[in-house]
């Protein structure tokens, strides 16, 4: 059976996670927290060579990185595809999950630290977050209408994407920019709401409410915050 490493407050473990809960796959979880280095699980850089999490093992060996877990889980278990049928459509799904991504979870990442050790973001950074997260904003709506799915008429990939991270985003916003960056994207409040409702991404939330004080203490252990 294949084993997912990683903690289930990690939003980049959750992707891989969700997927496999989404199409029904067997896997094991396999707790591993950041920070890998002298002090903490050095073996774990053999499975994810920059200690980041999640990695999957499988029978021929280890896979990181979220987006290429995600392929080998898709190619691996075709069934209850994550994807559209046709090229385009997912290329689609793809250009969507990777906008998310990159524009707006590499973007509010820049502001966790101080969400973790309760600090005053630095002022030109926190300007250069928010110029950069409305930008974003505003372009979303070019890709999603958020009518039903992110992307078309089944859930893919790009919902997954969509509810694991811009809740983040959101929350970010409201904590240091004192808005959400999200707020006027159409239909975005009605589809987070519709895909809370999923039985998957529930577990997904229980399991990381549940993880969240071990990770703290972890965190408080390794470096002190
Ligand atoms: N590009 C990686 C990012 C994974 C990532 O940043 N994971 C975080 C946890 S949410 C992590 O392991 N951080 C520890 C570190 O960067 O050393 C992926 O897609 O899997």
């Amino acid at each position: 059976m294949i084993k997912l490493h990683g903690f289930s407050s990690s939003n980049y473990y959750n992707v891989p996670k969700l997927a496999l809960l989404e199409k029904g796959v067997a896997f094991e979880e396999v707790l591993s927290y950041t920070g890998v280095g002298p002090k903490y699980k050095p073996e774990y850089l053999d499975k994810s060579p920059l200690g980041k999490v999640p990695a999957l093992e499988t029978s021929e060996g280890f896979v990181s990185e979220s987006r290429a877990i995600l392929e080998y889980i898709e190619r691996a278990h075709p069934q209850h595809s994550l994807l559209p049928a046709t090229p385009f459509g997912i290329a689609k799904v793809q250009e969507l999950s990777q906008f998310i991504e990159l524009y707006f979870e590499l973007v509010a990442r820049r502001l966790i630290p101080n969400l973790f050790a309760g600090t005053e973001p630095d002022p030109a950074v926190l300007k250069d977050v928010e110029s950069s997260l409305n930008k974003a904003a505003a372009a979303l709506t070019k890709l999603s209408t958020f009518e039903q799915f992110a992307y078309g008429d089944q859930f893919t990939l790009a919902d997954i994407a969509a509810i694991l991270n811009l809740p983040i985003v959101r929350s970010v916003g409201l904590k240091f920019l004192g808005k959400d960056p999200l707020s006027e994207v159409p239909g975005l409040d009605a589809y987070c709401a519709r895909m809370e409702e999923r039985p998957h991404v529930k577990k997904i939330r229980v399991d990381a409410a549940a993880d969240r004080p071990s990770f703290m203490a972890h965190l408080k252990a390794l470096y002190g915050i």
